[in-house]
Protein backbone atom coordinates (compact mmCIF):
# COMPACT_ATOMS: atom_id res chain seq x y z
CA UNK A 1 0.00 0.00 0.00
CA UNK A 2 1.42 3.58 -0.57
CA UNK A 3 0.49 6.50 1.08
CA UNK A 4 1.89 9.33 -0.91
CA UNK A 5 2.13 10.27 -4.71
CA UNK A 6 4.98 12.03 -5.77
CA UNK A 7 4.10 13.96 -9.13
CA UNK A 8 1.10 16.42 -8.61
CA UNK A 9 -1.25 15.96 -11.31
CA UNK A 10 -3.21 18.96 -10.44
CA UNK A 11 -0.73 20.93 -11.04
CA UNK A 12 -1.60 21.10 -14.88
CA UNK A 13 -5.57 22.09 -13.82
CA UNK A 14 -6.38 25.41 -15.39
CA UNK A 15 -7.03 28.27 -13.49
CA UNK A 16 -10.89 27.45 -15.45
CA UNK A 17 -10.57 23.69 -14.53
CA UNK A 18 -9.51 24.89 -10.55
CA UNK A 19 -12.69 27.55 -10.43
CA UNK A 20 -15.05 24.90 -11.89
CA UNK A 21 -13.85 22.12 -9.63
CA UNK A 22 -14.64 25.36 -6.78
CA UNK A 23 -18.13 25.81 -8.60
CA UNK A 24 -19.68 22.65 -8.46
CA UNK A 25 -18.05 22.10 -4.94
CA UNK A 26 -19.84 25.20 -4.18
CA UNK A 27 -23.19 24.18 -5.77
CA UNK A 28 -23.25 20.73 -4.27
CA UNK A 29 -23.31 22.47 -0.61
CA UNK A 30 -26.16 24.95 -1.60
CA UNK A 31 -28.41 22.61 -3.04
CA UNK A 32 -27.54 20.17 -0.38
CA UNK A 33 -28.41 22.94 2.34
CA UNK A 34 -31.39 23.73 0.46
CA UNK A 35 -32.74 20.22 1.07
CA UNK A 36 -32.54 20.33 4.57
CA UNK A 37 -34.09 23.17 4.48
CA UNK A 38 -37.31 21.74 2.16
CA UNK A 39 -37.08 18.53 4.57
CA UNK A 40 -37.61 20.81 7.85
CA UNK A 41 -40.15 22.50 5.67
CA UNK A 42 -42.18 19.26 5.33
CA UNK A 43 -41.87 19.51 0.88
CA UNK A 44 -40.19 16.50 1.05
CA UNK A 45 -39.98 13.35 2.84
CA UNK A 46 -36.47 12.69 2.63
CA UNK A 47 -33.14 13.73 2.30
CA UNK A 48 -29.32 12.34 2.54
CA UNK A 49 -26.56 14.44 2.29
CA UNK A 50 -23.01 15.03 1.06
CA UNK A 51 -21.80 17.98 3.14
CA UNK A 52 -18.33 17.55 3.91
CA UNK A 53 -17.48 15.13 1.25
CA UNK A 54 -17.61 17.91 -1.54
CA UNK A 55 -13.72 17.72 -2.21
CA UNK A 56 -13.40 14.14 -2.60
CA UNK A 57 -15.99 13.56 -4.97
CA UNK A 58 -15.08 16.61 -7.49
CA UNK A 59 -10.99 15.62 -6.91
CA UNK A 60 -12.35 12.03 -8.10
CA UNK A 61 -15.39 13.66 -11.10
CA UNK A 62 -11.99 15.67 -12.41
CA UNK A 63 -9.79 12.73 -12.58
CA UNK A 64 -11.74 10.39 -15.06
CA UNK A 65 -13.05 11.31 -18.63
CA UNK A 66 -16.81 12.85 -17.04
CA UNK A 67 -19.97 11.39 -18.60
CA UNK A 68 -17.83 8.98 -20.86
CA UNK A 69 -16.31 6.78 -18.35
CA UNK A 70 -19.00 4.47 -16.16
CA UNK A 71 -19.66 5.35 -12.68
CA UNK A 72 -21.59 3.40 -10.03
CA UNK A 73 -22.34 5.89 -7.38
CA UNK A 74 -24.03 6.18 -4.13
CA UNK A 75 -26.69 7.93 -2.19
CA UNK A 76 -24.01 10.67 -0.91
CA UNK A 77 -22.50 11.43 -3.96
CA UNK A 78 -24.02 14.60 -5.29
CA UNK A 79 -21.02 16.86 -5.87
CA UNK A 80 -19.85 13.79 -7.82
CA UNK A 81 -23.18 13.51 -9.72
CA UNK A 82 -23.29 17.55 -10.56
CA UNK A 83 -19.48 17.25 -11.57
CA UNK A 84 -20.55 15.13 -14.37
CA UNK A 85 -23.69 16.77 -15.64
CA UNK A 86 -26.55 15.73 -12.89
CA UNK A 87 -27.99 18.98 -12.71
CA UNK A 88 -30.10 20.81 -9.72
CA UNK A 89 -33.31 20.88 -11.54
CA UNK A 90 -32.42 16.71 -11.88
CA UNK A 91 -31.73 16.83 -7.98
CA UNK A 92 -34.68 18.88 -6.83
CA UNK A 93 -36.89 16.58 -9.00
CA UNK A 94 -35.98 13.35 -7.54
CA UNK A 95 -36.62 15.41 -4.24
CA UNK A 96 -39.88 16.04 -4.69
CA UNK A 97 -40.24 12.90 -6.22
CA UNK A 98 -41.69 14.23 -9.86
CA UNK A 99 -43.35 12.74 -12.90
CA UNK A 100 -40.27 13.02 -14.97
CA UNK A 101 -37.43 12.16 -12.04
CA UNK A 102 -34.34 11.35 -14.56
CA UNK A 103 -32.96 8.17 -12.51
CA UNK A 104 -36.38 5.88 -12.07
CA UNK A 105 -39.33 8.44 -12.89
CA UNK A 106 -39.67 9.21 -9.18
CA UNK A 107 -39.75 5.22 -8.50
CA UNK A 108 -36.10 5.15 -6.64
CA UNK A 109 -35.52 7.03 -3.10
CA UNK A 110 -34.00 10.45 -3.97
CA UNK A 111 -29.88 10.32 -4.38
CA UNK A 112 -30.05 6.96 -6.31
CA UNK A 113 -28.63 8.58 -9.24
CA UNK A 114 -28.47 7.44 -12.55
CA UNK A 115 -28.09 8.77 -16.24
CA UNK A 116 -28.24 6.53 -19.36
CA UNK A 117 -26.81 9.09 -21.69
CA UNK A 118 -23.65 10.18 -18.68
CA UNK A 119 -22.91 6.50 -18.15
CA UNK A 120 -24.27 7.03 -14.55
CA UNK A 121 -25.09 3.67 -13.42
CA UNK A 122 -28.53 2.89 -10.70
CA UNK A 123 -27.91 1.55 -7.90
CA UNK A 124 -30.06 -0.75 -5.49
CA UNK A 125 -30.93 0.57 -1.74
CA UNK A 126 -28.75 -2.70 -0.15
CA UNK A 127 -25.60 -1.03 0.45
CA UNK A 128 -21.87 -2.15 -1.51
CA UNK A 129 -23.96 -3.75 -4.39
CA UNK A 130 -23.13 -1.67 -6.96
CA UNK A 131 -19.36 -2.86 -6.45
CA UNK A 132 -19.84 -6.18 -8.01
CA UNK A 133 -21.83 -4.66 -10.64
CA UNK A 134 -18.90 -2.07 -10.98
CA UNK A 135 -16.31 -4.91 -11.85
CA UNK A 136 -18.00 -7.04 -14.04
CA UNK A 137 -18.94 -3.77 -16.33
CA UNK A 138 -14.98 -3.28 -15.87
CA UNK A 139 -14.54 -6.60 -16.91
CA UNK A 140 -16.64 -6.04 -19.97
CA UNK A 141 -14.71 -3.07 -21.21
CA UNK A 142 -11.53 -4.81 -21.09
CA UNK A 143 -12.49 -8.01 -22.49
CA UNK A 144 -13.97 -5.73 -25.53
CA UNK A 145 -10.75 -4.34 -25.72
CA UNK A 146 -8.94 -7.82 -26.06
CA UNK A 147 -11.67 -8.85 -28.47
CA UNK A 148 -10.67 -5.91 -30.59
CA UNK A 149 -14.27 -4.52 -30.17
CA UNK A 150 -12.72 -1.45 -28.85
CA UNK A 151 -10.04 0.69 -28.95
CA UNK A 152 -8.39 0.85 -25.79
CA UNK A 153 -7.12 4.90 -26.66
CA UNK A 154 -10.14 5.76 -27.75
CA UNK A 155 -11.64 8.17 -25.29
CA UNK A 156 -14.92 8.47 -26.94
CA UNK A 157 -15.18 5.09 -24.98
CA UNK A 158 -15.76 4.42 -21.79
CA UNK A 159 -12.09 2.84 -20.69
CA UNK A 160 -12.52 2.87 -16.85
CA UNK A 161 -15.20 2.16 -13.83
CA UNK A 162 -15.63 4.78 -11.03
CA UNK A 163 -17.58 3.25 -8.11
CA UNK A 164 -17.82 4.52 -4.54
CA UNK A 165 -19.46 3.61 -1.18
CA UNK A 166 -18.63 4.25 2.43
CA UNK A 167 -16.25 2.48 4.72
CA UNK A 168 -18.93 0.89 6.73
CA UNK A 169 -20.36 -0.67 3.32
CA UNK A 170 -16.63 -2.35 3.22
CA UNK A 171 -17.69 -5.05 5.87
CA UNK A 172 -20.56 -6.02 3.19
CA UNK A 173 -19.68 -9.84 0.73
CA UNK A 174 -20.44 -7.70 -2.15
CA UNK A 175 -17.38 -5.36 -1.59
CA UNK A 176 -15.21 -8.45 -1.15
CA UNK A 177 -16.66 -10.22 -4.40
CA UNK A 178 -15.94 -7.04 -6.25
CA UNK A 179 -12.74 -6.02 -5.31
CA UNK A 180 -11.24 -9.54 -5.93
CA UNK A 181 -12.98 -9.80 -8.96
CA UNK A 182 -11.06 -6.48 -10.20
CA UNK A 183 -7.67 -7.83 -8.75
CA UNK A 184 -7.82 -11.34 -10.23
CA UNK A 185 -8.29 -9.94 -13.72
CA UNK A 186 -6.46 -6.44 -13.50
CA UNK A 187 -9.28 -4.39 -14.34
CA UNK A 188 -9.87 -0.99 -15.29
CA UNK A 189 -11.45 -0.50 -12.22
CA UNK A 190 -11.63 2.39 -9.62
CA UNK A 191 -13.15 1.91 -6.09
CA UNK A 192 -13.23 5.06 -3.88
CA UNK A 193 -13.91 4.35 -0.22
CA UNK A 194 -15.06 7.65 1.61
CA UNK A 195 -14.25 7.04 5.05
CA UNK A 196 -16.34 9.38 6.77
CA UNK A 197 -15.64 7.33 10.20
CA UNK A 198 -19.56 6.18 11.37
CA UNK A 199 -21.74 4.09 9.06
CA UNK A 200 -24.76 5.91 10.31
CA UNK A 201 -24.27 5.64 14.44
CA UNK A 202 -21.21 2.72 14.57
CA UNK A 203 -18.19 4.09 14.21
CA UNK A 204 -15.43 2.39 12.35
CA UNK A 205 -13.99 0.69 15.45
CA UNK A 206 -16.74 -1.79 15.47
CA UNK A 207 -16.64 -2.34 11.58
CA UNK A 208 -13.12 -3.32 10.97
CA UNK A 209 -10.38 -4.53 12.59
CA UNK A 210 -7.53 -2.98 10.77
CA UNK A 211 -6.46 0.83 10.73
CA UNK A 212 -7.37 1.80 7.57
CA UNK A 213 -9.63 0.55 4.66
CA UNK A 214 -6.58 0.76 2.14
CA UNK A 215 -4.91 -2.12 4.18
CA UNK A 216 -6.88 -4.04 2.44
CA UNK A 217 -5.47 -3.35 -0.81
CA UNK A 218 -2.71 -5.94 -0.95
CA UNK A 219 -5.50 -8.76 -0.29
CA UNK A 220 -7.04 -8.44 -3.71
CA UNK A 221 -3.70 -8.00 -5.40
CA UNK A 222 -5.05 -3.90 -6.11
CA UNK A 223 -3.16 -1.13 -5.62
CA UNK A 224 -4.06 0.79 -2.08
CA UNK A 225 -3.94 4.62 -1.60
CA UNK A 226 -5.17 6.57 1.23
CA UNK A 227 -5.79 10.34 0.98
CA UNK A 228 -6.95 13.19 2.93
CA UNK A 229 -10.95 13.68 1.54
CA UNK A 230 -10.77 16.90 2.03
CA UNK A 231 -8.73 18.35 -0.31
CA UNK A 232 -9.85 18.31 -3.39
CA UNK A 233 -6.52 18.95 -4.83
CA UNK A 234 -4.72 15.22 -3.24
CA UNK A 235 -7.84 13.56 -4.18
CA UNK A 236 -7.26 14.78 -7.92
CA UNK A 237 -4.05 13.41 -7.23
CA UNK A 238 -3.94 10.44 -6.27
CA UNK A 239 -7.53 9.69 -8.59
CA UNK A 240 -5.22 10.79 -12.09
CA UNK A 241 -3.09 8.00 -10.87
CA UNK A 242 -5.57 5.48 -10.97
CA UNK A 243 -6.79 7.23 -13.93
CA UNK A 244 -3.64 6.52 -15.72
CA UNK A 245 -3.03 2.65 -14.13
CA UNK A 246 -6.76 1.91 -15.66
CA UNK A 247 -6.12 3.36 -18.94
CA UNK A 248 -2.68 1.42 -19.21
CA UNK A 249 -3.14 -1.36 -18.85
CA UNK A 250 -2.27 -1.65 -14.94
CA UNK A 251 -4.85 -3.04 -12.94
CA UNK A 252 -7.23 -1.81 -10.45
CA UNK A 253 -7.39 0.88 -7.42
CA UNK A 254 -8.41 1.26 -4.03
CA UNK A 255 -8.64 4.70 -2.81
CA UNK A 256 -9.16 5.45 0.45
CA UNK A 257 -10.75 9.16 1.12
CA UNK A 258 -10.92 10.40 4.46
CA UNK A 259 -13.24 12.64 5.03
CA UNK A 260 -16.79 13.44 7.87
CA UNK A 261 -20.18 14.21 7.26
CA UNK A 262 -20.74 17.40 9.04
CA UNK A 263 -24.35 16.56 8.86
CA UNK A 264 -26.33 13.74 10.47
CA UNK A 265 -26.29 10.16 8.13
CA UNK A 266 -29.56 11.56 6.84
CA UNK A 267 -33.05 13.75 7.44
CA UNK A 268 -34.31 10.78 9.57
CA UNK A 269 -31.50 10.95 11.77
CA UNK A 270 -29.79 11.84 15.12
CA UNK A 271 -25.96 12.29 15.22
CA UNK A 272 -26.33 13.51 18.86
CA UNK A 273 -26.95 10.03 20.16
CA UNK A 274 -23.62 8.94 18.98
CA UNK A 275 -21.18 11.79 18.44
CA UNK A 276 -19.75 14.90 20.03
CA UNK A 277 -20.54 18.13 19.16
CA UNK A 278 -17.26 19.02 19.76
CA UNK A 279 -15.78 16.56 17.46
CA UNK A 280 -18.14 17.34 14.35
CA UNK A 281 -16.88 20.86 15.39
CA UNK A 282 -13.80 20.11 15.08
CA UNK A 283 -14.40 18.70 11.82
CA UNK A 284 -16.29 22.22 10.32
CA UNK A 285 -13.04 23.47 10.88
CA UNK A 286 -11.70 21.29 7.71
CA UNK A 287 -14.38 22.39 5.44
CA UNK A 288 -13.03 21.53 2.21
CA UNK A 289 -15.07 23.77 0.69
CA UNK A 290 -13.22 26.86 2.94
CA UNK A 291 -10.33 24.85 2.39
CA UNK A 292 -10.25 25.06 -1.31
CA UNK A 293 -11.30 28.96 -1.36
CA UNK A 294 -8.21 29.89 0.96
CA UNK A 295 -6.14 27.59 -1.43
CA UNK A 296 -7.43 29.83 -4.45
CA UNK A 297 -7.53 33.04 -2.95
CA UNK A 298 -3.72 33.05 -1.63
CA UNK A 299 -2.95 31.99 -5.88
CA UNK A 300 -5.02 34.55 -6.67
CA UNK A 301 -7.45 32.67 -8.64
CA UNK A 302 -10.27 33.30 -6.44
CA UNK A 303 -11.15 36.66 -5.55
CA UNK A 304 -13.73 38.34 -2.56
CA UNK A 305 -15.73 39.88 -5.13
CA UNK A 306 -15.70 36.65 -7.21
CA UNK A 307 -16.49 34.55 -4.19
CA UNK A 308 -19.56 37.23 -3.75
CA UNK A 309 -20.61 35.98 -7.31
CA UNK A 310 -19.94 32.46 -7.20
CA UNK A 311 -22.64 32.75 -3.82
CA UNK A 312 -25.36 34.31 -6.09
CA UNK A 313 -25.04 32.21 -8.91
CA UNK A 314 -25.23 29.27 -6.95
CA UNK A 315 -28.24 30.94 -5.05
CA UNK A 316 -29.38 31.23 -8.14
CA UNK A 317 -29.16 27.85 -9.73
CA UNK A 318 -30.78 26.30 -6.36
CA UNK A 319 -33.66 28.82 -6.68
CA UNK A 320 -34.39 28.04 -10.39
CA UNK A 321 -33.65 24.30 -9.82
CA UNK A 322 -36.41 24.50 -6.93
CA UNK A 323 -39.14 26.52 -8.67
CA UNK A 324 -38.74 23.90 -12.10
CA UNK A 325 -39.08 21.18 -9.64
CA UNK A 326 -42.05 22.50 -7.70
CA UNK A 327 -43.94 23.92 -10.67
CA UNK A 328 -43.37 19.83 -12.69
CA UNK A 329 -46.09 17.16 -12.80
CA UNK A 330 -46.42 14.13 -10.05
CA UNK A 331 -46.82 10.91 -11.34
CA UNK A 332 -50.09 9.54 -11.43
CA UNK A 333 -50.58 6.90 -8.77
CA UNK A 334 -50.77 3.84 -10.10
CA UNK A 335 -47.34 4.60 -11.85
CA UNK A 336 -45.74 3.73 -8.50
CA UNK A 337 -45.77 0.17 -9.91
CA UNK A 338 -44.14 0.86 -12.83
CA UNK A 339 -40.87 -0.19 -13.58
CA UNK A 340 -37.90 0.70 -11.91
CA UNK A 341 -34.84 0.83 -14.08
CA UNK A 342 -36.32 0.91 -17.44
CA UNK A 343 -39.70 0.31 -19.85
CA UNK A 344 -39.63 -3.61 -20.04
CA UNK A 345 -40.37 -2.81 -23.69
CA UNK A 346 -36.95 -0.69 -24.02
CA UNK A 347 -35.05 -3.81 -22.74
C1 LIG B 1 -27.12 -4.20 3.04
C2 LIG B 1 -27.61 -2.98 3.77
N1 LIG B 1 -27.58 -2.95 5.11
C3 LIG B 1 -28.01 -1.86 5.76
C4 LIG B 1 -28.47 -0.77 5.06
C5 LIG B 1 -28.93 0.46 5.81
N2 LIG B 1 -27.91 1.50 5.63
C6 LIG B 1 -28.05 2.47 4.71
S1 LIG B 1 -26.72 3.49 4.67
C7 LIG B 1 -25.96 2.65 5.91
C8 LIG B 1 -24.64 3.10 6.45
C9 LIG B 1 -23.54 2.99 5.47
O1 LIG B 1 -22.41 3.59 6.03
P1 LIG B 1 -21.12 3.85 5.19
O2 LIG B 1 -20.90 2.74 4.25
O3 LIG B 1 -20.00 4.18 6.10
O4 LIG B 1 -21.52 5.11 4.29
P2 LIG B 1 -21.89 6.58 4.77
O5 LIG B 1 -23.39 6.60 4.87
O6 LIG B 1 -21.22 6.82 6.07
O7 LIG B 1 -21.40 7.49 3.70
C10 LIG B 1 -26.73 1.57 6.34
C11 LIG B 1 -26.36 0.66 7.42
C12 LIG B 1 -28.50 -0.85 3.65
N3 LIG B 1 -28.92 0.17 2.91
N4 LIG B 1 -28.05 -1.95 3.03
MG1 LIG C 1 -19.36 6.06 6.64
Amino acid sequence: MVTTTTARASARLSEEQLLQMYWYMLLSRRLDERAWAMHRQSKIAFHISGMGHEAAQVGAAFAINRGVDYVHPYYRDLALMLAIGITPTDFMMSLYGKKDELSSGARQMPSHFSSKALNIVSSSSPVATQVPQAAGIAFAIKYRQQMGLQDPNDETQPRLVFTTLGEGSTSQGEWHEGMNWAGVHDLPFICMVQNNLYAISVPIEEQMAVAHVADRADAYGVRGVMVDGNDVLAVYDVMAEAVERAYNGDGATLVEAKTYRIVPHSSDDDDRSYRSREEVEEWKKKDPILRFQKVLLEETILSDTLIDDYESRARDAVNKAQVEAEAAPWPAPEEAIGDVYAPLEAI
